[in-house]
């Protein structure tokens, strides 16, 4: 059994962030588990743009606000607290942060290995120790 906190990973290689964001990395690849799990906050009125390629990810939203953007239909959601979007069909897409700082808990399939680099579409290229 493992039991992860979050506040022991602040400040960590498993913390990953920029001015807009941020992403904790509490499972990846290396914990066995055939998943990952992060904890990713959006910072209020920020937009960002991915393309998971190569994984499916579901994000449930906690706190904060925001939106979505699928840029395949152009359709907008509204994220709030109890709100999850599953990224099943590989979906490009946009998320803007609301009024409030987002709090997102997000799991992909195949997990992330924590050294992926975002590619010029947005999207973690996959693990190439799969191949
Ligand atoms: C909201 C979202 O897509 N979070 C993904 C996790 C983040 N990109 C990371 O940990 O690299």
């Amino acid at each position: 059994m493992k039991i992860v906190k979050v506040q022991d990973i602040i400040g960590t290689e498993r913390e990953v962030s920029d001015k807009q964001w941020t992403s904790r990395r509490l499972l990846l690849k290396e914990d066995g588990m055939g998943f990952s799990f992060h904890e990713t906050i959006i910072k209020a009125g920020s937009e960002h743009t991915f393309w998971y390629k190569h994984h499916l990810e579901a994000v449930y939203c906690v706190a904060g606000n925001g939106r979505l953007k699928d840029l395949a239909t152009g359709e907008v959601y509204e994220i709030t607290d109890g709100t999850l979007y599953a990224l099943d069909n590989h979906d490009k897409h946009t998320l803007y942060g609301g009024t409030e700082d987002m709090r997102l808990i997000c799991a992909f399939n195949p997990p992330v290995t924590g050294q992926e680099v975002h590619d010029e579409d947005g999207a973690y290229l996959p693990d190439s120790s799969d191949n």
